[in-house]
């Protein structure tokens, strides 16, 4: 048998199949994929093959064989640090949900995760979410972000997963793909989905626990069929985004305002850093590349940890 997986809980896995039966199937042994250090050697999205074993009144699965990942979405574990983790794999495209508060998100992380998805050529669009709960200068804020990263290519949309704002956007883009909805605990995935499907009826954060900490409300990923044809992966909150396996001289790549510059630069291995005639940091004088994008950028170079300072707005050194 054939299918994909929908679900996956550590040590069951839910595949569907072609022809729409799910089945719970397991791992047997010892089961690696060539070159992954994986906490999860499968994840929600993986094409596979199973053998259905039938124990009295039970019929489960025996996963087999995994296909060949057209891409997949990897993170580095949160407590050991070699490992890392495969959030989901075989994706059209992922949504980074983001906020200014409740919870904030940091322009370091949303350029980490724009890096990842680069690096595995998955297109990425951000979406500002609560706009229903801004300020106009809080709206003034998430017009510059998003200004900044249009600019750069990205499709930016501001919704309201509450009011129903701008949904029908994300649902156009949505259609006949596979995505993920990805971002910090609290963002409003769940909540998303079930405003594109409100038949799902997601368990999402309930008001009086929004404040405590480190709670994930959804706790594993899984993927959902909507009515129209598409598909949505729901994904527990990430916290923070280590860059898995990239070389220094690779990271300025992934920066697509960045590579559109780096011929004019004198050096053609410039690392944009302490180089002369470097046409980036020329370019950050004339407010052609943002500071904040190059801060996240020296940040990866220099294998620091994640800034979870919000500085979106102090556009200075
Ligand atoms: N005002 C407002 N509240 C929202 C919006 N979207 C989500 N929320 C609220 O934000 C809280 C968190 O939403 P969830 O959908 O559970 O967040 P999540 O990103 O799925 O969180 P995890 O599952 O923990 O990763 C809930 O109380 C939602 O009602 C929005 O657009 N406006
Ligand atoms: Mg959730
Ligand atoms: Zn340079």
């Amino acid at each position: 048998m054939q299918g994909t997986v929908y679900k996956s809980t550590g040590s069951w896995y839910t595949v569907k199949t072609s022809e729409e039966d799910f089945y719970e199937c397991r791992i047997k042994g010892k089961f690696r994929i060539k070159g992954i250090k994986s906490t999860n050697p499968i994840a929600v999205g993986d094409q596979v093959t199973f053998d259905i074993e039938t124990v009295g009144d039970e019929t489960t699965g025996v996963i087999k064989d995994i296909s060949e990942r057209k891409n997949y979405i990897i993170r580095k574990s949160v407590n050991l640090s070699k490992q890392t983790h495969i959030i989901a794999a075989n994706l059209d495209q992922v949504f980074l949900m983001v906020t200014l508060n409740n919870p904030p998100t940091s322009t370091s992380f949303i350029d980490r995760f724009l890096v990842t998805s680069e690096a595995y050529q998955i297109p990425a669009i951000l979406l500002f979410n609560k706009i229903d709960t801004y300020n106009s200068e809080e709206i003034g804020e998430i017009k510059y972000l998003a200004n900044l990263y249009r600019e750069i290519g990205y499709t930016c949309i501001g919704i309201s997963s509450k009011t129903g704002k701008n949904i029908d956007k994300v649902k156009e883009l949505m259609k006949g793909k596979t995505s993920m909805f990805s971002g910090h605990s609290g963002v409003g995935k769940s909540t998303l989905v079930n405003a594109v499907e409100p038949k799902l009826d997601l368990k999402t954060k309930k008001i009086s626990t929004q404040h405590s900490q480190g709670q994930h409300t959804t706790t594993f990923a899984e993927m959902y069929d909507l009515e129209m044809d598409a598909q949505i992966i729901d994904t527990p909150g990430i916290k923070g985004f280590g860059i898995v396996d990239m070389e220094k001289e690779e990271i300025g790549n992934y920066f697509p305002d960045f590579f559109r510059k780096k011929q004019d630069c004198k050096f053609n291995n410039c690392l944009h850093i302490e180089e002369p005639k470097c046409a980036i940091k020329a370019a950050l004088e004339t407010d052609e590349i943002a500071w904040s994008r190059y801060r996240s950028y020296v940040q990866m170079v220099n294998g620091e940890e994640e800034n979870y300072r919000v500085d979106i707005y102090s556009e200075k050194k």
